[in-house]
């Protein structure tokens, strides 16, 4: 049976070069990245042009909030939904999917957070909340989650890479913002005090990992990484 798994943290944690990391150790597990590239080119139908709604989502968050959670959730659905490779199948052990992000970070991450932060309205909420239970609830086994990895550092050293990286749409984004992802992502994985709707969810073992040290030219602490990643999997 194939064990998915998702990889959580904070705006550039680091998930992305973990997540290369994972498939380069294991070529045999299918690891997919965030649909990113399809937030910045939302394509109009029937016309020769499109739309970043990343931008637009963080230029006008009241604005846009809303469409963009439809928008990101849609596309982590359809990324869970997507059928195991045939590499996949012919795995050695057990069959391991992994994500970046899920359809439960941007419920419990994301969509709450924006929610709070009153740039999705109640209204917009409530609507929000119908549409991501009864999905979850359709789908059923085949969007459910065996195990989490979070990828857990401060904030300071999150806003310290998001600003070596220099993604334009991400300029505004303030420490403020990062330290509210991160309480966010801190309640719902390790103090469990964030409500959840969907009961296997409460119950899915959490992998946190702490990746404060730079990881991604380090090989000791990569392999350090990697042990506790394959302790993790073989006790799922
Ligand atoms: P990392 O550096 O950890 O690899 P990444 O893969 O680039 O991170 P991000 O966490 O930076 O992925 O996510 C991409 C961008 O999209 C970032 O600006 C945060 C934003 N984002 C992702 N999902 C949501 C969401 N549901 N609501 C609002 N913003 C979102």
């Amino acid at each position: 049976r194939i064990k998915r798994v998702s990889i959580e943290g904070n705006i550039a944690v680091g998930k992305s070069t973990f997540a290369r990391l994972l498939q380069n150790a294991r070529p045999d597990w299918e690891v997919t990245s965030e649909p990113i590239s399809k937030w910045q080119n939302v394509h109009h139908m029937s016309q020769q042009s499109s739309s970043n709604l990343l931008q637009m989502m963080y230029q006008d968050p009241k604005r846009w909030s809303y469409t963009f959670q439809t928008f990101s959730c849609m596309s982590r659905l359809r990324t869970h939904l997507e059928p195991p490779s045939a590499r996949l199948l012919q795995s050695r052990g057990t069959p391991v999917q992994v994500y970046e992000r899920s359809v439960y970070s941007d419920r419990y991450i994301f969509a709450l957070n924006m929610f709070e932060l009153r740039c999705i309205n109640s209204t917009e909420w409530a609507v929000y909340q119908d549409w991501h239970s009864f999905l979850v609830e359709q789908f059923g086994h085949q969007i459910q989650l065996e195990g989490i990895i979070y990828l857990r550092a401060s904030p300071q050293t999150c806003m310290e890479r998001l600003g070596r990286r220099g993604r334009t749409e991400e300029q505004g984004v303030r420490l403020d913002y990062l330290e509210k992802l991160h309480t966010r992502h801190e309640n719902w994985l390790v103090n469990k005090s964030t409500e959840v709707h969907f009961e296997h969810l409460e119950k899915v073992p959490v992998l946190v990992l702490d990746v404060g040290v730079e990881f991604e030219k380090d090989p000791s602490v990569q392999a350090k990484l990697l042990t506790e990643v394959e302790t993790f999997f073989s006790g799922l």
